[in-house]
């Protein structure tokens, strides 16, 4: 039997929030809002093939990319579960190019939240894990008015918390405010998540690295030699490591920070920022791994200390099992002095 406490999602936001005197609450009902809407994405997207919600809606994303029937449903779905609540002060979305006002009929609160809705569409007609994404901040706008761009422009250190649902062979909602990761799992019949994984720690050092390795004659020298320094043979370091590759960066990741292991999605000489987004996938795995006691850096420096210029710019982000981060940029500066091609 488990010695995992009995303990629903909203009972253990309490308990955390009363280690805290100076906490409000405000906190805590935020994330007991945010999931509400996770409950309610997970009954979507997990009878998705039966209810003609699949397939693409037509129209296409700020990133020129199609969207799908269901991310639209999943954003939706987040801005009315959260617009009301009254700890918002603004909010943005990976689908949406703007950032997005509280209604004026409803309460401005001091926090700021930018989410992902489904990140990994592309695989849901396919019925692969996909997850939801999302990072909170608190204003530094003057505290009366409706938030501002420059609420959602912080670096990622400056997050107060961060998570991610997953909804694969179950749905479980994993998140951090700094001290300790935390995973619930949704028991459908109760429509509770209910703790599973307290305090999640990832291995310093994995044996499983995640990469498309389609991209390899576009990748940097030092990512070249790394990956093919995985694949030799060496019983010391546990090499060759398993390649494993969802293309799903909520399903791939959530498997690395449990087993250990590193997920990379670096720049390369077609796409030198890479394909993921800073502010909605970067910054809220980044400080998920690292309260894990993992790293996640873009090569050369923490992913958390980039100082964001624009609303969906994106990163190179090589994270995961710290000891497997600090050797690929190990890799990469080699390279670098080496001036290797
Ligand atoms: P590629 C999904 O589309 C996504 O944004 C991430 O979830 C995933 O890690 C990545 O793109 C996969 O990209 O180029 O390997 O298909």
């Amino acid at each position: 039997m488990s010695n995992t406490p009995f303990m629903t999602l909203e009972r253990y936001i309490v308990d955390q929030e009363r280690r805290h005197p100076e906490a409000t609450g405000e906190l805590s009902r935020l994330l007991s809002d945010l999931s509400i809407a996770a409950k309610i994405i997970a009954r979507e997207t997990t009878k998705a093939g039966l209810i003609e919600i699949l397939g693409f809606s037509g129209s296409t994303n700020v990133h020129g990319e199609s969207q799908k029937v269901l991310d639209l449903y999943a954003h939706d779905m987040l801005f009315k579960a959260m617009d009301h609540g009254g700890h918002l002060c603004v909010m943005a979305s990976e689908e949406q190019e703007d950032i997005i006002h509280i209604p004026k009929q409803h309460r401005i609160g001091k926090y700021v939240l930018l989410f992902d809705p489904l990140d990994g569409s592309s695989n849901i007609d396919a019925n692969v894990s996909i997850g939801t994404i999302f990072s909170i901040y608190t204003r530094i706008s003057p505290d009366d008015g409706p938030g501002t761009l420059e609420d959602c422009l912080q670096p990622g250190y400056k997050q107060i918390a961060a998570g991610y649902v997953i909804y694969g062979s179950s749905t479980m909602l994993v998140y951090t405010t700094g001290s300790g990761v935390h995973g619930f799992t949704l028991d459908p019949s109760v429509g509770e998540f209910l703790l599973s994984h307290p305090n999640i720690k990832t291995p310093k050092k994995g044996r499983i690295y995640s990469i498309n390795e389609g991209n390899y004659k576009y990748w940097h020298p030092g990512i070249k030699r790394y990956i093919k320094w995985l694949q030799e043979e060496d019983q010391k370091t546990s090499r060759p490591y398993s390649s494993r590759y969802i293309g799903s960066m909520v399903a791939d990741i959530h498997r690395n920070l449990l087993y250990g292991g590193i997920f990379l999605y670096p720049g390369d000489s077609r796409n030198p920022q890479g394909k993921l987004r800073l502010m909605y996938e970067c910054n809220p795995m980044a400080m998920i791994i690292e309260a894990a006691g993992g790293r996640a850096s873009d090569g050369y420096k923490r992913i958390l200390d980039i100082q964001p210029t624009s609303l969906h710019e994106r990163a190179p982000i090589i994270i995961g099992s710290e000891e497997d981060v600090l050797m690929v940029e190990k890799f990469i500066a080699e390279a670098d002095l080496n001036n290797e091609d």
